[in-house]
């Protein structure tokens, strides 16, 4: 059957608020859980997934989690070891004791931020090229995807890990031009990972259709996934403002953008 109850962890988050809000119409009850308290939402559970009691009782029943929780920037280690390493391990082993068969994992483009942008006429980037993180971000989203495996090939539990490009109401960039994902199409993305059967672990590039697209969906699209968005209506005016991206210029080169180049910038 299609799962129903879903654990929606990130739940205060930016795509947390937009998922929170698109989901329901593809048929989901959401569970909530986050860090911060969930605006509007009293009954969410304010947990930390360092808690594994929390994060146990928080997973216990539901039919499926979509994992978005989590430090989403460049951070020191230390801080990316305790949320997202040792924090999706926790909530993995919480999903493996309690029985839920599948999670939805955030990914990221930054798993694989150096590989370098295709230009005009190269092939799109592949969901099989290797893991070339570029941040301690990235490394941790490398490890989750390496995590689902094990627990997929070790215990049948499944997971779609989902790098998304970015997805925010907007493109506000021209790397985005490419690498967007409208929050519409994050949730079809999210419900065809949800729905699809027999997914074992499947690795998904997510984004819009976009004319400047710069990886294969293909393995997205056979989950069920039919992106409806574009991000070239706001292509004029982002490169107008912006100028075009310049590949002498590292920041330019990759996947990752300017994250080849940050320091820990996460704010607490
Ligand atoms: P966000 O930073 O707005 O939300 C993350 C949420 O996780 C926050 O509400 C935070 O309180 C919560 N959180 C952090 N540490 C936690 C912990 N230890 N226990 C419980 N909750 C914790 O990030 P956003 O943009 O909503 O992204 C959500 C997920 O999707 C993240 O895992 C991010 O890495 C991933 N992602 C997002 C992209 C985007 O375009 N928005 C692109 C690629 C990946
Ligand atoms: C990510 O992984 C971040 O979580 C998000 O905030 C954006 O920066 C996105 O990547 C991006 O690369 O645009």
């Amino acid at each position: 059957p299609a799962p129903r109850t879903v654990l929606l962890t990130g739940a205060a988050g930016g795509l947390g608020t937009l998922m929170r809000d698109l989901l329901p119409a593809h048929g989901y009850e959401l569970r909530l859980l986050d860090l911060m308290p969930v605006e509007g939402a009293p009954d969410a559970i304010t947990a930390d997934l360092a808690d594994k009691e929390a994060v146990r009782e928080a997973v216990r029943g539901v039919d499926a989690i979509i994992h978005l929780a989590g430090i989403s920037l460049e951070a020191s280690f230390e801080k990316i070891l305790k949320a997202n390493i040792e924090g999706t391990y926790n909530l993995y082993e919480a999903a493996r004791a309690e029985g839920v068969p599948r999670v939805v994992f955030a990914s990221s483009n930054h798993a694989v931020g150096f590989t370098p942008r295709p230009g005009d006429g190269d092939p799109l980037i592949p969901v099989d090229t290797p893991h070339r993180p570029d941040t301690f971000y990235g490394l941790s989203k490398s490890f989750g995807e390496d995590l689902a495996q094990l627990y997929w090939d070790k215990h049948g539990l499944e997971t779609v890990s989902v790098r998304i490009g970015s997805c925010f109401p907007e493109p506000t960039s021209v790397r985005m031009l490419s690498l967007w994902m409208s929050p519409a199409d994050g949730a079809r993305l999210f419900h065809a990972a949800l729905t699809a059967e027999h997914v074992g672990h499947t690795v998904v590039y997510g984004s819009s259709a976009n004319t400047r697209l710069w990886w294969d969906l293909s393995t997205a699209r056979a989950l069920g996934y039919e992106p409806r968005d574009d991000s070239e209506p706001y292509a004029e005016k982002l490169i107008a403002e912006q100028g075009e991206l310049d590949p002498q210029n590292e920041a330019h080169a990759n996947l990752g953008g300017h994250f080849v180049n940050d320091p820990p910038i996460w704010p607490y």
